[in-house]
């Protein structure tokens, strides 16, 4: 943070990160990188060099054809893990701890001025018209309202991350998990040990439907061991974005969606308590009722929120 302040320059968080590595809430905090080359080069147009800390150059998704930057954009990558400072295309690469590498960069550079424009969030949207679904994006908004600082946020809801890291501003260290490959099954599994190993901590898992039955065992685990995590999974009844891939190649994807799993009995049958929620009221009573416990709570929860696809 240090080195940002002294540099006065806007400060992105890498793609498919599985952390947060600056505080969201910073005026500097610039927003997530895109995934797609050609955002990724137009964005940094206008900056002559780029510094990646603690991350590859650059982590991206879908291939594109063309550069990365553009040529008038140098690209220098601090890091500790040899394989991904080798693999990263960039100009200058620097194999060190990046923290003592931003600290000594910090104490040698002269005060620079500059303004990020800030980040925008956007507004809560309005609870649905009577018997009209809910969207993720009511979820993620009453949870960004409601979430201590501290919290561990454990993100595993493939289609609604793009809502989560634009609705919720990551404030302390450990406050975001997820896994940064993409493999589905972390989330619901590793909440339950975060919360084992960091009982100080809030823990909240949000997750999709179709990723929480790939570790869906480990609720019997939290039951069993008294773990105050709770989950709350967005029930589109499909793998939302997978369909939207395959809506994208103009094609019905070969997987069925499945309205009708059942995950608050599920848990049950894990002897862990659940909620079935579907209406906006019900939403924010429930999580009114239970965010608060959750510093304290010894047991975990399933909260089944039934939401549209996005
Ligand atoms: C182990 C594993 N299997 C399959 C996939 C492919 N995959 C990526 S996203 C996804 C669907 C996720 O569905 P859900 O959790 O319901 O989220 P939604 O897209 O509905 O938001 C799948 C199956 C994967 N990433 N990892
Ligand atoms: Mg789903």
């Amino acid at each position: 943070m240090s080195l940002a302040e002294r540099l006065a320059c806007p400060v992105w968080q890498d793609t498919f990160s599985s952390r947060a590595g600056f505080p969201q809430h910073h005026p500097q905090f610039a927003g997530h990188l895109p995934w797609g080359r050609s955002e990724l080069r137009s964005l940094f147009a206008g900056n002559d060099l780029v510094l990646a800390v603690g991350t590859p150059a650059f982590r991206l998704y879908l291939y594109e054809p063309g550069r990365l930057t553009e040529p008038t954009t140098r690209v220098a990558v601090v890091g500790d893990d040899a394989d991904e400072v080798l693999r990263s295309p960039c100009d200058l690469a620097l194999l060190a701890p990046p923290a003592a590498v931003c600290a000594q960069l910090a104490e040698r550079l002269p005060q620079r001025t500059g303004t990020v424009v800030p980040i925008h969030r956007p507004s809560a949207p309005a609870p649905p018209p009577a018997g009209e679904a809910l969207s993720a994006a009511h979820v993620v908004a009453a949870l960004a309202e409601r979430l201590a600082d501290d919290t561990i946020l454990v993100e595993e809801a493939p289609s609604t991350r793009p809502e989560i890291l634009a609705r919720i501003a990551t404030r302390s260290p450990l406050g975001f998990v997820a896994v940064a490959n993409g493999a589905l099954g972390f989330g619901l599994a590793s909440a339950v040990g975060l919360r084992m190993t960091r009982p100080d901590r809030p823990v909240l898992a949000l997750l999709g439907d179709g990723s929480s039955t790939y570790s869906i065992q480990a609720l019997w685990s939290a039951a069993h061991y008294g773990v105050g995590v709770v989950f709350v999974v967005l029930g589109n009844g499909r793998y939302a974005v997978l369909d939207q891939l395959a809506d994208s190649h103009g094609a019905p994807g070969a997987w069925p969606s499945f309205d009708s799993l059942e995950l608050a009995k599920v848990a049950e049958g894990m002897g862990c308590e659940s909620r079935l929620i579907v209406t906006h009221e019900e939403l924010l009573a429930t999580l009114d009722e239970v965010l608060p416990t959750l510093r304290e709570r010894q047991k975990p929860l399933l909260i089944d929120v039934r939401v549209k696809p996005s």
